[in-house]
């Protein structure tokens, strides 16, 4: 980065502009694991649940002898107190996980010097779950989070189907993992739900299966379908999941006007012991992309994907279909590093025809970490880009930064899935 010092004055006028512009923006989080509250126990929130936060408990157990199933045995509270003590207290917590419980706590005014963890469980135990969804958002400066929602989930299921008054910030997205990535086992459960299923695909399965999808969306009115798919994952196919995916799935979503989500490249469990925390990564075949890009020119499709290495092809991908939007720094990208690194070259190859980032935050008050440590550094990635249009005597104007910052963090997707 050049040093301040010596920019031109109405390049830093501009740097500064858009830094604030990008600081202030009310953002959609597009995806996130995070639930309205009217799901209880289902939104986590506070400092316990912080601690023990799948990212923070990979990274204790690099410092601990404990046999991992002890670990698992011990209560919240005790694996919190584990957690803080090995990565807090035992040696400084540098990692972007670390910073970032302590960027929530002193976001919410708490004096995290004191490191004083039964202090601060104190002042958590004074607030209410919807109370404190409020704080959060303020706080975190969001105007809505899209939630992850699975009709294969035990304890979210009967939440829908008993019905609730939805909070109209926390939007809906069906996740299908379990169709796409465990048909046998779905397959018996969509039969147990009254869907008359049977294991090979032929007209009446993908019927039901395509009912299955439209009751789910209806009910919690999805914004998009989403998958995560192993680096593995080709297409076209000629197995049960290119065939759910291309006799069901892509036809249900071109029928409904939704966008079919494919996160790219989790290899699940290459660590059974660490539960959550065990999923790595690879490298994708992102010509699987390309194909359904392709091959389904009326469908259209989101996609980010969990490699470093796969990035640029990525962006190239987006490059040759619109019917592609590109979106997020996930998981282990999530990272200022990786962050700058990718967002730069997304500005680059793409413009503003992306968006850079959601949360993915598990615990309510991650939102309040992730946005701030991502809009630290996108927002210094696109201060430069519109400085670079003043260095050529362009001037965007105040009104148009605003129509850019806007359309990056949120505004994009939103008009992608057609329902604004
Ligand atoms: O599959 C996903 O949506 C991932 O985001 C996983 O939930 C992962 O465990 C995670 O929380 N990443 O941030
Ligand atoms: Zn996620």
């Amino acid at each position: 980065m050049r040093n301040p010092n010596t920019i031109p004055k109405r390049q830093a006028e501009i740097i500064r502009l858009v830094e604030r512009k990008v600081n202030n923006a009310r953002v959609f989080d597009i995806h996130t694991h995070l639930y309205d509250p009217a799901f209880g126990q289902l939104l986590l929130w506070g400092i316990d649940d912080l601690l023990v936060y799948h990212y923070l408990v990979s990274e204790a157990f690099r410092f601990l002898d404990l046999p991992t199933e002890r670990f698992w045995q011990l209560s919240k509270r005790d694996q919190a107190d584990l957690v803080w003590k090995t990565l807090f207290i035992d040696h400084s917590p540098i990692s972007e996980a670390c910073r970032g419980v302590l960027t929530v706590l002193h976001a919410l005014g708490l004096d995290v010097k004191q490191r004083d963890l039964p202090a601060l469980r104190q002042w958590f135990a004074n607030w209410k779950p919807e109370a404190y969804a409020d704080r959060c958002l303020e706080v975190a400066k969001l105007r809505a989070i899209c939630m992850t929602n699975s009709p294969f989930d035990p304890l979210e299921r009967p939440v829908w189907e008993k019905g609730f008054r939805r909070d109209d910030r926390f939007k809906a997205a069906l996740r299908i993992d379990p169709l796409l990535m465990d048909w046998p086992n779905a397959a018996r459960q969509l039969v147990k739900w009254g869907y008359r299923i049977s294991v090979e695909l032929n007209a009446r399965t993908v019927a039901e299966v395509r009912r299955f999808l439209t009751e789910w969306c209806e009910r919690i009115n999805a914004l998009y379908l989403m998958v995560s798919l192993p680096p593995d994952f080709s297409y076209p196919g000629r197995n049960t999941q290119a065939g759910l995916i291309e006799k069901a799935v892509l036809p249900f979503c071109r029928e409904a006007g939704l966008p079919f989500a494919v996160m790219l490249g989790v290899k699940r469990g290459v660590n059974p012991a660490l539960k959550l925390a065990g999923d790595g990564v690879g490298l994708s075949n992102l010509g699987a992309l390309e194909a359904l890009c392709s091959r389904h020119p009326e469908n259209k499709f989101m996609a980010t994907a969990l490699s470093r290495e796969n990035q640029h092809t990525l962006c190239v991908i987006t490059r040759k279909f619109r019917n592609l939007h590109l979106f997020g720094c996930w998981w282990f990208t999530n990272v200022p590093a990786l962050i700058e690194e990718i967002t730069l070259m997304r500005t680059e190859l793409l413009g503003l025809s992306f968006t850079p980032q959601h949360s993915d935050s598990r615990v309510l008050d991650q939102i309040i970490y992730k946005w701030e440590h991502s809009r630290q550094v996108i927002g210094q990635v696109l201060a430069r880009k519109y400085a670079g249009l003043v260095a050529t005597g362009w001037e965007p104007s105040e009104t148009e930064i605003d129509r850019d910052v806007a359309h990056l963090f949120g505004g994009a997707l939103e008009d992608f899935c057609g329902k604004k």
